[in-house]
């Protein structure tokens, strides 16, 4: 069992009990400590103030789970805790006739996740969604969850043709330093920030081993590799090679120690993310052997040297810019790294080339030198996005179980934090558009479909208001009118319009909606969106040009003509491939914007999960510096406000785990079928009936016996006789165990 990990104690402070639900403190009896409420149901009155209190003496006393009815709450204790993740402690979950009898635990949504799986009355996959702002420890908690059931759904050994021949489970979990240090970087918010969404479908077979995973990411941050925001970092792996690359490879790459980089900003700062050793391994597990793992390190080497690039302006406007003296180097290494003939490196980056008229004659135009600018970031971006994607398949290919050895799946949902930061474009509002399509996803599926279930089953219930963001989503993604309609529109109009005439146009055709802030003290032009979470200012700079995303087609025709073998992998010669890098004019195909891309994406992961049982975790940080044993009341307070949290509380609190409707029938049929035959048991804590064998009742331990079975049934009599004389006021009343799912 969980131990408090410190002596501190602050829930003594002789103010709890007036905080525990009457019936409780008759219950409980003697002092009780506020610290060891386990279910924010328990408190009273379920407001704000008493949640915010109980969660922080539970903080304070080193408690960082606590459940709050169908939910979880995780706050991040910016601390190593090794005791709360051990291996042990999984299998004490994983064995325990009740896990929700535990302490609260990640571990313990896990568990019945698991169990969820095998229930032949429900739809059988799952879904674990992990939400929360940027720094809360999602990330954390869904690599907790992999390892969790790496532990628990071990499949039997697997041998593979290649030298490195490892257990599924273990190349899973190998896919998380790979993909963090390809697609993670250090932020205003996190150190360790995510900059791209993952779904992981853990896959299991019939006898709930895990078999295998499939990832599926969401828009990586690419602007990140040519752009960083003062005081961010580039991705981590440019940090891991620049510090791990041995003497060799130093030569071998033109990386000599201490060089700078225009594109690796704030290399001081020293991160346990920067580990390269880390990566090398997990990559060699996961089948990238090692002269790929050095091609790839050279072409990334190969990005650095092209960020150095720098070009001074022409004089002449007919004269390509050229790069300036101290940049040749940089032409000259970035082509040796990259495959390239330097001369047509740099001339694909100086000259533009036109089509025009109807034989579609091709003019080349010299670039200003704010263009050269934009063409060689381009270029980098390109090769990043292509080989974070081709990583990801080759991540797969190495974990994906064949469709036939499983028939059942755990999804882990694991995206970008809700963020704002003083300089906010494209990438803020698709993030922050994720969140909000999840949290209307737990709207939808908790905060609404329970309470209109309640009145259905003729609960007399005061429907409980919440914040529902569909207003923010209209503002967001809404037809006919919305932010991405009206960027989408300059995108097609392909008009020169300025930022300022986008600020216009977006505050105008929007005036009506309640989700479109006040501009008032913006010095540069830009629009406000009051999301759940927060206002947020986004600048319409560059907005439309980013949606575009335009890829000059002779630099994707450049890339064709590399020697490095990774880049010929990564750039076929393919006539066929039609793609939007065609210039306008020649392609017919309509134009894909990334804002387009994202939502038919994300609407794709929303169908998903609605195909699942969702299983929610609210991740809460507790203070913006990232700092243990600091709890910060104003900032958790609007993070509680922001998800709902007292108002999936209260819903909860009136949740039972069984529909009154025909209780004692229930109740008769449950001791007859468990007892005689023992194949029904109740899954407490879920709310659902399951049929199972008699093994499963308790199926880790040695002796399954029928206790646990009776004790299901002990418990839920008080609450289905409850249940069947519900009138009125009661439900408020009733020790209430909660109904999820
Ligand atoms: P995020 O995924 O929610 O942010 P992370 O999971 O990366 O946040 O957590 C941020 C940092 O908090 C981690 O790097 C850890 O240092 C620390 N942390 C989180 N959870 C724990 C825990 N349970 N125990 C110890 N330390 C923890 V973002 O990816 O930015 O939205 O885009
Ligand atoms: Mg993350």
């Amino acid at each position: 069992m969980l131990q408090q990990v410190n002596g501190h104690n602050p829930g003594s402070d002789g103010q709890a009990r007036e905080y525990l639900r009457e019936d409780l403190q008759e219950f409980l009896g003697g002092e009780v400590l506020l610290y060891k409420l386990d279910d924010l149901t328990r408190v009273n009155p379920v407001t704000l103030e008493t949640v915010l209190r109980c969660l922080q003496a539970r903080y304070m006393a080193d408690t960082f789970y606590t459940n709050a009815g169908c939910t979880l709450v995780a706050l991040n204790p910016f601390k190593p805790v090794p005791q709360l993740y051990s291996p042990e402690l999984m299998r004490e979950y994983h064995a325990a006739p009740q896990p929700q009898k535990l302490k609260p635990h990640v571990f313990t949504v896990g568990e019945q996740t698991y169990r969820n799986v095998k229930s032949l009355i429900e739809p059988v996959n799952q879904s674990i969604v992990v939400s929360g702002e940027s720094g809360a420890g999602k990330t954390w908690t869904s690599r907790c969850l992999m390892k969790f059931y790496a532990v628990v759904a071990t499949s039997p050994a697997s041998w593979e043709s290649h030298k490195i021949a490892e257990r599924i489970e273990q190349r899973i979990l190998n896919s998380n330093p790979v993909m963090e240090a390809f697609g993670n970087a250090c932020t205003l918010r996190n150190n360790n920030s995510s900059r791209f969404g993952k779904f992981i479908q853990l896959q299991l077979n019939r006898a709930q081993q895990m078999t295998g995973a499939a990832v599926q990411t969401y828009l990586l941050e690419k602007t990140r590799v040519a752009c960083q925001a003062s005081s961010e970092r580039n991705f981590h792996i440019f940090y891991q090679i620049c510090k791990g690359a041995s003497e060799d490879e130093r030569l071998q790459w033109h990386l000599p120690e201490g060089a700078a980089f225009s594109w690796l900003p704030n290399p001081e700062r020293s991160l346990e993310e920067d580990c390269f050793e880390v990566t090398r391994e997990a990559m060699l597990h996961l089948g990238i052997d090692t002269p790929t793992q050095n091609n790839i390190f050279k072409v990334l080497a190969g990005l650095l040297h092209l960020g150095n690039i720098q070009f001074a302006a022409s004089e002449d406007e007919a004269q390509p810019c050229q790069p300036m003296d101290d940049a040749k180097y940089s032409v000259r290494t970035a082509a040796s790294l990259l495959g390239l003939p330097e001369d047509v490196l740099l001339e694909m980056v100086q000259i533009r080339t036109i089509r025009a008229g109807r034989q579609q004659q091709v003019f080349r135009k010299p670039c200003a030198r704010a263009e050269c600018d934009t063409r060689r970031d381009c270029l980098a971006k390109l090769i990043y996005a292509r080989l974070f994607d081709w990583l990801v398949s080759v991540i797969n290919s190495s974990i994906c179980a064949d469709t036939d050895s499983w028939t059942t799946f755990i999804g882990l949902l694991d995206v970008y934090g809700f963020e704002s930061f003083p300089d906010n474009s494209l990438e803020q509002l698709c993030i922050n558009y994720a969140n909000e399509k999840l949290q209307q996803h737990f709207v939808a599926h908790y905060l609404r479909a329970q309470q209109e279930e309640y009145a259905v089953e003729g609960l007399e219930w005061s429907f409980i208001n919440y914040q529902d963001n569909q207003p923010c989503l209209d503002l967001i993604e809404g037809s006919p009118i919305s932010i991405c309609s009206l960027i989408n529109e300059e995108c097609r109009l392909n008009r020169p319009s300025s930022a300022a005439q986008l600020q216009t146009r977006i505050e105008t055709a929007l005036a009506g909606s309640p989700c479109l802030g006040h501009n008032k003290l913006s010095r540069e032009p830009s629009f406000i969106v009051v999301h759940y979470a927060g206002p947020v200012r986004y600048h319409t700079a560059g907005l439309v040009e980013k949606n575009k995303d335009p890829i000059p087609p002779e630099l994707t025709r450049l890339l064709q003509q590399s020697q490095d073998p990774l880049l010929m992998g990564l750039f076929p010669t393919n006539p066929k491939e039609k793609t939007q890098e065609e210039p306008p004019g020649q392609s017919r195909a309509p134009v894909l914007t990334v804002v387009s891309k994202f939502k038919a994406s994300l609407e794709q992961l929303l169908q998903v999960l609605h195909s699942t049982t969702p299983h929610y975790i609210r991740c809460i940080k507790p203070n913006s510096q990232g700092q243990a044993q600091t709890f910060l009341q104003e900032e958790v307070l609007s993070q509680l406000e922001a998800c709902g949290l007292v108002e999936t509380i209260h819903i909860s609190a009136a949740g039972f785990p069984i529909r009154p409707s025909g209780p004692w029938l229930i109740l008769l049929l449950f001791l007859i079928c468990g007892v005689s035959f023992g194949s029904l048991c109740l899954q407490r804590g879920t709310g659902h009936l399951r049929w199972s064998e008699p093994s499963e009742w308790c199926p880790h331990s040695e002796e399954a016996t029928l206790e646990p079975l009776i004790q299901d049934i002990l418990h839920t009599l008080p609450v289905l006789t409850q249940a069947a004389a519900i009138t009125g006021d009661s439900a408020e009343a009733m020790p209430a165990p909660m109904h999820c799912g």
